[in-house]
C-alpha cells in the first residue's frame, strides 16, 4: 500500500520545525555523477592539497551513488539555509555563517537528526524503504547530486548556486532503495554570466575560474577548518575580514546571495560563541585560550563546529592574524 504522495510529503515538511529552514528540495533517480572527471582531474593536479581523505580509496566511490550505497534507486536532496547575517562584522573577527546559524550547533549533528526525522516519516508510509545519509562526510559529490536534482548550477567559486537562495545552504540528502512517485526537475543552466566578483574578492587567489574549482591549499577555509596543528597560513589569510573559522568572502560578494537579518534572540550556544570569539580583540581571546586546557575547551564548545579543530587549531588560526 503506497500512501506516500508528494503533496503529503510537502505538508509534512511544512509542519515540522527544522533547525534551519529548508529553502529548497528536490528528487532525483540519477545514479551517475556528471562531473566525476572534474573531480579526478582536480585530484590529479594535486589541487586537493592537504585534504588527503579525498584522494584515498574512497575517491572512486564518488563516481556514482551505487558505489557507496549499492541499493540506490533515488535520492531526496535538501538545502538547509544558513544565510543570515546577525554575527558579521566589518573588520572581524568573523566565524563562517554555518558555524553560528544552525542555532550555534554543529550542522552535522542537527541535520543528521533532521534527515532521520524525514527518514522515519518515509518509513511510516513505506515500511520496506531503506536509506543512508549523505551529509558532507560521506563519499558523495554532493554539489553534483544537488545539480542532478535540478537545485542549482556550479558557480565560478565552485559553490552550488540556487536561483532563489544563492549559495548559503548545506546540502543534505537521503539515498533511498526505492523510486518514489515524485516529480523531477530539469537541470539548471549557468547563471554566472560575465560576473567574476568571487574570483576578484578571494584574498588568497584560491579560485580556478576555468575549472570552477579551488586550489584547496590556498583556501582560508582549509587552513582554518582542516588543519589542526601548526602550519603556514596561505598568503592573503591576514586580511581585514579576519576569518577565524571558515570563510564566506566568495559568497558574500556573489550577487545571487541576498543577506537577511535575523531578529531572533540568540540561543545559549550562539551567545557563547559570540561572547568568546567575536566580542573582544583577538589578542584577548588568544590569552584566554592559552590559559585554558584542551579538556576545558572541549567542554565549553562541545556540540559546536569549533570542536573539530579544538583549542590548538583555533589558536593557530588566531595567532596567524596578529
Ligand atoms: C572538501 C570540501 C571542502 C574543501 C574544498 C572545497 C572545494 N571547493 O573543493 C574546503 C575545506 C576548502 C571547503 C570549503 C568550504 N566548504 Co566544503 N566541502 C568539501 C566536501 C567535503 C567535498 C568537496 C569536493 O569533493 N571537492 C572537490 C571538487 C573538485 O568538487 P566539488 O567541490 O563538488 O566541485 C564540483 C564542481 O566544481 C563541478 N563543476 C565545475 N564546473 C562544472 C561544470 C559542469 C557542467 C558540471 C556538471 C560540473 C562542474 O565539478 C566538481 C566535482 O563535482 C563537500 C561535501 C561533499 N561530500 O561533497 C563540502 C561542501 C562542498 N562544502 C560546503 C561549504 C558550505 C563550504 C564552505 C562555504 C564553508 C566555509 N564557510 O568555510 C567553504 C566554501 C569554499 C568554496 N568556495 O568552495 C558545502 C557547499 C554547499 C554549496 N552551496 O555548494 C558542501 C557541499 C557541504 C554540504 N554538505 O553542504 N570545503
Ligand atoms: S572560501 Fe575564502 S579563501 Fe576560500 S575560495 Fe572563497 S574567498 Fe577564497
Ligand atoms: S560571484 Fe559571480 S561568478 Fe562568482 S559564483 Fe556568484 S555569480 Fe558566479
Amino acid at each position: 500500500m503506497d500512501t506516500l504522495t508528494q503533496s503529503g510529503f510537502q505538508k509534512f515538511l511544512a509542519q515540522t520545525p527544522w533547525p534551519a529552514a529548508i529553502c529548497d528540495w528536490a528528487y532525483t533517480d540519477e545514479d551517475q555523477t556528471l562531473s566525476y572527471q572534474t573531480f579526478a582531474d582536480w585530484i590529479a593536479r594535486h589541487d586537493h592539497g592537504p585534504l588527503h581523505y579525498l584522494s584515498d580509496h574512497r575517491a572512486v566511490l564518488r563516481q556514482k551513488l551505487s558505489n557507496y550505497y549499492p541499493d540506490f534507486q533515488s535520492a531526496l536532496v535538501f538545502l538547509f539555509d544558513y544565510g543570515q547575517s546577525h554575527f558579521l562584522k566589518a573588520g572581524g573577527p568573523n566565524l563562517a555563517r554555518y558555524v553560528t546559524n544552525f542555532q550555534g550547533a554543529d550542522y552535522h549533528l542537527v541535520l543528521k537528526d533532521a534527515l532521520e526525522t524525514i527518514g522515519l516519516f518515509l518509513k511510516s508510509k513505506l515500511p520496506d524503504l531503506h536509506y543512508v545519509l549523505s551529509l558532507d562526510i560521506h563519499p558523495v559529490l554532493e554539489r553534483d547530486l544537488a545539480h542532478r536534482a535540478g537545485l542549482g548550477w556550479f558557480g565560478k567559486n565552485s559553490m552550488l548556486l540556487n536561483r532563489q537562495k544563492g549559495s548559503m545552504f548545506i546540502i543534505a540528502s537521503l539515498l533511498i532503495n526505492k523510486k518514489l512517485n515524485f516529480s523531477k526537475r530539469t537541470r539548471e543552466t549557468d547563471h554566472c554570466g560575465t560576473c567574476r566578483a568571487c574570483v576578484q574578492a578571494c584574498p588568497t587567489q584560491a579560485i580556478d575560474e576555468q575549472t570552477r574549482t579551488l586550489k584547496a591549499e590556498r583556501c582560508i577555509s582549509t587552513f582554518t577548518i582542516e588543519l589542526f596543528k601548526d602550519s603556514p597560513a596561505p598568503p592573503g589569510y591576514k586580511n581585514k575580514e579576519q576569518w577565524i573559522f571558515g570563510c564566506d568572502i566568495c559568497q558574500e560578494v556573489c550577487p545571487w546571495n541576498k543577506v537577511e537579518t535575523l531578529p531572533d534572540a540568540l540561543t545559549p550556544l550562539q551567545e557563547k560563541l559570540k561572547h568568546f570569539f567575536l566580542d573582544c580583540p583577538i589578542t584577548e581571546t588568544i590569552s584566554e585560550l592559552e590559559g585554558m586546557s584542551n579538556k576545558a575547551f572541549e567542554r565549553q564548545f562541545k556540540g559546536t563546529s569549533l570542536a573539530r579543530t579544538g583549542r590548538v587549531g583555533i589558536l593557530k588560526n588566531l595567532k596567524a592574524l596578529i
